[in-house]
């Protein structure tokens, strides 16, 4: 049986995810086997397709953390079938307005919150379940929603998609509310007004009552995120664990 973030949060307290972008299941079920509280397949930048999301999601289960599913933009029918294919959240990029927040909320939750249509086969058999309905009414709490703030309009529109219910969480995108908040001139999550902006996202979280992520480029980074109380952060992407692994060891290598 499948353990879901919201166990891991009750019991951690908060997590690190790994984030990846190659398709492979291997590579995800190594990354779940690395260490990471879970591990996040991304659809938006990374190279992942419905396929590779359905493998993949075998694979971190097998590696005994929860999968979560990061979708193209807007692609809310995507939202549905990576749950159906047993993700325990979805991040949903480039949330702008409350209206885009109840799209995602329609597309992941069952009523009375959403408009999920019934079909969790997969869901269901990695959770172990057997029966329906008491995976029906469990289902709206154990699977999460992260709608991302990244933009201008997000921040304008943070306190409407706060308040859908359907919405459990928000995650912050700090690359791309930096080059929003620079008007273009920059990309660099540490500037001082997106650290204040990133601040303020999670003030107005916590006082909806709702679980706040971010993502962290360092090691460094992460530490300062989980010093200021972030709930879910994630940490580099598989590409950067592959360089810093490999440019590590040949150094020692090389040295001397
Ligand atoms: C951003 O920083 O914009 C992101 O989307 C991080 O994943
Ligand atoms: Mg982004």
């Amino acid at each position: 049986a499948s353990i879901s973030l919201v166990s891991v949060l009750r019991s951690r307290g908060s997590c690190l995810t790994a984030w990846l972008a190659s398709p492979e299941p291997l590579i995800a079920e190594s990354a779940a086997r690395a260490g990471f509280d879970c591990v996040t397949l991304d659809m938006q930048h990374g190279l992942h397709d419905p396929g590779s999301i359905m493998r993949g999601i075998g694979a971190i289960a097998l590696g005994g953390v929860p999968a979560i599913v990061r979708i193209p933009v807007g692609d809310f029918a995507m939202a549905s079938r990576a749950l159906d294919m047993g993700a325990s959240a979805i991040i949903a990029p480039m949330i702008n307005s409350v209206e885009d927040a109840r799209a995602f909320a329609a597309a992941t939750k069952y009523q009375p919150l959403g408009e999920r249509s019934w079909g969790p086969v997969r869901a269901m058999q990695l959770a172990g379940a057997t029966d329906g309905a008491a995976f029906l009414r469990n289902t709206n709490a154990e699977t999460l929603t992260f709608a991302m703030i990244e933009t201008r309009a997000a921040l304008a529109a943070l306190d409407d998609i706060l308040a859908v219910p359907g919405i459990d969480a928000v995650f912050i995108g700090p690359s791309d509310l930096s080059i929003a908040l620079s008007d273009g001139a920059d990309v660099n999550p540490m500037r001082p007004d997106n650290q204040a902006a990133a601040a303020d996202v999670l003030a107005r979280a916590r006082r909806a009552g709702k679980l706040v992520g971010i993502f962290a480029i360092t090691g460094e980074q992460g530490r300062l995120y989980r010093s200021l109380g972030y709930d879910f952060i994630a940490l580099g992407t598989d590409g950067m664990y592959f360089h810093l692994g490999a440019s590590t060891m040949l150094a020692e290598a090389r040295a001397g």
